[in-house]
């Protein structure tokens, strides 16, 4: 009760912060992107996780505020990166309300004409549960999008209903695919099979496919024998400050 009133002026307290979590090539291990995810420091109850305080201000005008804040501060790291010398693929979360947003395109290229960014660094997550909600606007964001260069990866690829047609539809670039598939593949074969016929479709749909959740090496070595590009993970690296992000690209070689 108490976090839903004050949810309200986070933005304007400076209260909310991105953390980035590390996306790497399964060949070589080099970084190549990061997701920003979205936390909030509440000066009693500490660090909180998006789930406990975004579903508060969905549907809520608030939510556009929050939602635009978060894409101007991971543009303006993707340009702190980019000067240090590093061109990452910097991943975005949008809520539900933002995909039928007519403004997120206009805004979003706004950002990185001011920053400096090619727009295809910038990759904006969506769900298929979002796409569901308002397919007609969804489509017409993302097309805007696709026109102005961004790239559009579909989360959480494998859980709900998997609707292929999105696929074709739909201008989206990459696809990552959800971690229950990768807990279970050491125990499950099915699992790995099933990763390997993903990984196969999507290549022949020309997707890039990242695979997220990785915690052990052994679900890193059987999702490296599928041909998955990018790996994510507790394994390679939780989400983490910006500082402690940029100490892990210096200390690549
Ligand atoms: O970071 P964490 O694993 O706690 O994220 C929990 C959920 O919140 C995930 O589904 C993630 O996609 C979502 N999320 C994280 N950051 C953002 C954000 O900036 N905007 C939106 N809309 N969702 C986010
Ligand atoms: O729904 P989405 O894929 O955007 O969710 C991102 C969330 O997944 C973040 O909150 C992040 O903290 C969490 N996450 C990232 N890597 C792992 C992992 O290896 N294991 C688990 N359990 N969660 C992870
Ligand atoms: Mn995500
Ligand atoms: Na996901």
């Amino acid at each position: 009760l108490e976090l839903r009133q004050d949810v309200f002026s986070a933005l304007e307290r400076r209260q909310f912060v991105l953390f980035y979590q590390p996306q790497v090539s399964a060949v070589n291990g080099a970084v190549v992107g990061a997701e920003a995810l979205l936390r909030w420091e509440h000066p009693r109850l500490g660090l909180l996780a998006p789930d406990l305080f975004l579903p508060m201000l969905e549907g809520s005008p608030a939510i556009t505020a929050v939602g635009a804040w978060v894409c101007e501060e991971a543009c303006r790291q993707a340009r702190e990166w980019e000067l240090l010398g590093y061109r990452l693929r910097m991943a975005v979360n949008v809520s539900p309300r933002q995909l039928t947003d007519e403004n997120l395109p206009p805004l979003l290229k706004n950002l990185v004409n001011r920053y400096d960014l090619d727009p295809e660094c910038i990759k904006l997550e969506v769900t298929e549960s979002m796409l569901m909600q308002d397919i007609d606007k969804a489509a017409a964001v993302l097309r805007s999008l696709q026109r102005d260069g961004f790239r559009i990866a579909l989360d959480d690829f494998g859980t709900g209903y998997s609707n292929l047609s999105y696929l074709r539809t739909l201008p989206i670039t990459a696809i990552k695919i959800d971690r229950s598939f990768v807990r279970e593949i050491e125990q499950d074969r099915r699992c790995l099979d099933i990763v390997n016929g993903v990984i196969a479709f999507a290549k022949s749909l020309k997707l890039d496919v990242i695979c997220e959740g990785i915690e052990t090496e052994l679900q890193k070595e059987a999702i490296r024998s599928t041909g998955c590009d990018v790996l994510q993970g507790y394994l390679i690296g939780k989400p983490m400050r910006s500082d402690d992000f940029r100490a892990l690209l210096l200390a690549q070689t």
